[in-house]
């Protein structure tokens, strides 16, 4: 059975939907990072990059999420497009852009231990910028790969559900091409499913000390 390591952020999260959309059976092993799970010996031996997601298959052991999407789609036929460049280009995309961008837009609005306006101002704009793109994209198709949903929509809807909190709360507004299908993927059985993995285990909820000491560790060398 696959072992899938996890937590409640938006990149485990749409590992966990390809995972019940393709009605694979899987082993949910929640890492609290907030809790400093993902730097035991046992779990820096599976991610090396002290992050969730991460997932065993056998022999094969996978850390970053667009990089198991791809492994899934690819191993069991299900969910991929038949323009590989393309697919390809928007997974990395998503990768580099999507991804790094919402995580520092959120950092610097919800987490940083002084408000910093640039740093706010880069980060929403550079997200604005990347979701814009796709919300284009997506104004001339129903999925971003064309007639067929795949693994690319998947791997958006992990950050695209945050977009009020990304960006501000009046954001969906000028991307209704992304939230039609945000909704879309939100109402499916399948992330009705990745709902519940949010009962299944006790996360620490505070963003107390020594969580900021765990997920933010650069903070410790900050002198402002
Ligand atoms: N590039 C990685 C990023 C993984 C990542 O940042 N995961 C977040 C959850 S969405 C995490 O584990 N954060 C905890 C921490 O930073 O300590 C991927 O796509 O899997």
């Amino acid at each position: 059975m696959l072992q899938f390591y996890y937590n409640l952020g938006p990149n485990p999260m749409k590992v966990a939907l390809f995972l019940e959309e393709a009605g694979l059976e899987y082993e949910a092993i929640p890492i609290d990072t907030r809790k400093g799970e993902q730097f035991t010996a046992e779990y820096l031996s599976i991610n090396p990059n002290a992050k969730a997601p991460s997932l065993i298959d056998g022999e094969t052991v996978l850390f970053d999420s667009n990089a198991i999407l791809l492994y899934l789609a690819e191993k069991n036929g299900q969910f991929m497009a038949t323009d590989r460049g393309q697919l390809l280009s928007w997974l990395m995309f998503i990768a580099s852009g999507i991804g790094p961008y919402s995580g520092q837009s959120v950092h610097f609005q919800a987490y940083a231990p002084e408000t910093l306006s640039y740093a706010i101002n880069r980060y929403r704009f550079e997200a604005q910028r990347h979701y814009t793109i796709l919300d284009d994209r997506l104004a001339e198709r129903p999925y971003m790969m064309g007639d067929d949903y795949s693994i690319i929509d998947m791997a958006i809807w992990g950050w695209a559900r945050l977009i009020p909190r990304v960006l501000d709360a009046n954001a969906w507004d000028d991307l209704r091409n992304l939230k039609r299908l945000v909704d879309e993927i939100t109402a499916r059985p399948a992330a009705e499913r990745v709902m519940e993995l949010t009962e299944k285990h006790d996360f620490k909820t505070e963003q107390d000390a020594d969580a900021n000491r765990y997920m933010f560790p650069s903070n410790a060398s900050y002198t402002g």
